[in-house]
């Protein structure tokens, strides 16, 4: 027999926490919400297992996740093994036959599977594909420069609908297919921002290793339309590696998706106290 002990402080939090997530898990049943998961917001295996729960909870409570991932710096890492030498050029690797074959390797084969498997460990069914897969992302060169990146330009996402409306969560590196056979390395912003429009997604959250969109003092402003995002860009208080993140944000709300939130994807359980609490995280824009 086991008997009621005193009433422990927490578990009264908990069960209110809960209570109170009610509206929020009403307004996201059956919602979609594509995640950017970066490289750098990825960390150890201790991150990766939180994530993969927050994931897996998502799609518990009605959510349709779509993890769309980065990998940068497990590419670079491979790379510099491989002595193969890399640049970027405004953010994007220039990627010539040797490195798109290294790209292709880390981002489908160990990143890719890395979080299928977290994902997998937390009683959740992730199914790992790459805009290759039933031509999810047809993409054209995007700058002879740069060789092998690509801009997606066809978009096929019928095969993420069947999967996340028979309870699976597809989880798509960022590579897409030439329509003469090539493999085109695709910057992870640009192809999570691409899913989602062709979702036309409720929701996008690019989680990163910053705490969203600063304004000039240094402060994380919690709101912005596309207008405030334009003009603080023109200002230059938005510079450097937001540029890539907010022009993917507002690209992806001119096709369709219904917001975008920039966050710190390293924050201890960051999608769940962006989704379903009133708190949010990062910086949230929309129109
Ligand atoms: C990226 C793809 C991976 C990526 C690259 O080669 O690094 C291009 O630059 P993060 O972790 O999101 O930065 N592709 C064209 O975007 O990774």
């Amino acid at each position: 027999m086991k008997k009621q002990t005193a009433m422990n402080r927490d578990w009264i939090a908990t069960a209110r926490t809960l209570s109170e997530a009610l509206p929020y898990l009403q307004r996201y049943d059956e919602a979609v919400v594509v995640i950017k998961f970066g490289g750098h917001a990825m960390g150890d295996d201790v991150a990766m297992e939180s994530f993969a729960r927050d994931i897996v909870l998502m799609q518990q409570v009605g959510v349709y996740p779509v993890i769309v991932h980065g990998g940068g710096p497990m590419i670079n890492e491979m790379l510099a093994k491989l002595d193969i030498k890399s640049d970027f050029v405004k953010g994007k690797r220039v990627t010539d036959e040797a490195t798109v074959k290294v790209v292709e390797m880390v981002l489908s084969g160990l990143v890719n599977k890395r979080i299928v498997q977290a994902i997998n460990r937390q009683g959740g069914k992730a199914v790992g594909l790459s805009g290759k897969d039933a031509n999810m992302m047809i993409c054209d060169q995007t700058d002879p420069d740069l060789g092998f990146v690509g801009t997606p330009s066809e978009m096929n996402p019928a095969v993420l609908r069947q999967l996340f409306t028979a309870e699976m969560i597809p989880v798509v590196a960022p590579l897409g297919a030439g329509r003469n056979g090539e493999t085109y390395n695709v910057n992870g912003d640009t192809a999570a921002g691409a899913i989602a429009a062709a979702l036309k997604a409720d929701r996008l959250l690019l989680l990163t290793d910053v705490a969203g969109v600063k304004d000039a003092s240094g402060e994380v402003v919690t709101e912005l339309t596309p207008d405030q995002i334009r003009a603080l860009t023109t200002e230059g208080v938005i510079a450097g590696g937001m540029i890539p993140k907010t022009e993917t944000a507002l690209a992806a709300i001119e096709g369709g998706v219904r917001a975008v939130v920039i966050l710190d994807g390293r924050a201890p359980n960051a999608c769940l106290l962006e989704l379903f609490t009133e708190h949010g995280a990062g910086s949230l824009i929309r129109q």
